[in-house]
């Protein structure tokens, strides 16, 4: 093959290649491998010297045609890559600003908190402090200063948590833990007469643990709240009004309390407090079960026997107590059939408060 045809083949081959390359790289291999320093045009043109001098202006002529044609195909080529790299990394980029955002779920407060907050607040608006405790506890406190006999069944350890510390013994002269989960917040209240003379105006909010099976109105884990009131002078009559304004404030300035007889080992006399249904106003409906009264508190008199074991003067000081569980008082005021729900952590549930 002379000079002229095979660099008439080299163009087609070199064309070719550009066409073919489907990337800058590759495109720039292509640029090398025909016009590189070592690149077979560049070859030929370094052979110019040694053709005759007929053949040379013709051959240098040819080879100067082919050099711009594969440039201004190379410069073509890279400008066609160049626009479609461009626009992959567009479309690579590209937000699709119609797609619908995330949905965020952010934690928020349970009910529990919420309504122990709403409590808490009626309360210290009428000047009690918030008092908290240990809910691991000693029998002392849970129970004995609490004026419970020995024998009370709800020391029971078929009623109550008792707590097993592996590393010492921490058992009482039967044998039995005197360590527990506390059954009630009263044990706060405790504490805080030994450390505190009165006159004391105190509410105590927190968990409590007792050994009951999970049901509708049951849970083996719930919240309370305690009030303690020791000051000279106090009477029923002050229990009777600081509950019933409680109660108006939580559920309505319509609703009515009543107070029924009932037995606390730590409070003479006792008294538990029914206040009137909201769904039928007193007259009797299924929410009620046809009563018109929804028992939402127990309540008393202190015993002096508590006075006892804290030094208090029970000649100068009188006091009343009361306690409510959190979980029925959120089931009351929202109509939850089964304590359960507000464990369970369903949001779908949670999130309606
Ligand atoms: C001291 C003295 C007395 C706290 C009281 C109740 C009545 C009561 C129940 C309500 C529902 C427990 O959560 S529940 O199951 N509590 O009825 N609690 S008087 O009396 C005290 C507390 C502390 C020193």
């Amino acid at each position: 093959m002379g000079v002229a045809e095979e660099l008439e083949a080299m163009r087609r081959e070199a064309l070719a290649a550009i066409a073919g390359a489907i990337d800058l790289a590759r495109l720039d291999v292509v640029r090398v491998a025909y016009l590189g320093k070592k690149g077979s045009l560049t070859g030929i043109l370094r052979g110019l010297g040694s053709l005759s001098a007929e053949e040379r202006p013709v051959v240098g002529k040819v080879s100067n045609e082919v050099r711009q044609a594969l440039e201004a195909a190379l410069e073509e080529r890279k400008s066609a890559l160049d626009a479609s790299a461009l626009e992959e990394r567009v479309a690579a980029d590209a937000v699709d600003v119609t797609l619908p955002g995330r949905v965020r779920m952010p934690g928020r407060e349970h009910l529990i908190n919420m309504i122990t907050r709403e409590i808490v607040d009626v309360f210290v608006g009428l000047g009690y402090q918030v008092v908290e405790g240990p809910e691991a506890e000693l029998d002392y406190y849970n129970f004995t200063a609490l004026n419970h006999p020995p024998a009370h069944p709800a020391r029971a350890a078929s009623d109550t948590f008792y707590v097993r510390d592996l590393s010492c013994d921490g058992v009482d002269a039967t044998g039995e833990s005197d360590v527990l989960l506390r059954t009630h917040t009263s044990p706060v209240q405790i504490r805080t007469m030994e450390q505190v003379k009165p006159p004391l105006y105190v509410i105590a909010p927190g968990r409590v643990y007792r050994r009951d099976i999970a049901d509708p109105s049951h849970l083996p884990q719930f919240h309370q709240i305690e009030g303690l009131v020791v000051d000279e002078g106090i009477t029923f009559g002050d229990l009777k009004g600081t509950l019933d304004y409680f109660c108006k404030e939580m559920f309505g300035h319509d609703r009515r309390t009543r107070f029924r007889p009932h037995f606390f080992p730590f409070t003479e006399p006792s008294a538990e407090v029914d206040v009137s249904c909201g769904i039928c106003g007193g007259d009797g409906c299924r929410f009620c079960k046809g009563t018109g009264w929804l028992e939402i508190l127990g309540c008393g008199m202190v015993d002096p026997n508590v006075f006892g074991y804290v030094d208090y003067d029970t000649e100068r000081y009188v006091g009343f107590a009361f306690g409510l569980g959190v979980e029925r008082i959120a089931a009351l005021k929202y109509n939850i059939p089964d304590l359960r729900m507000l464990v369970e952590g369903d949001m779908r549930f949670l999130r309606q408060f």
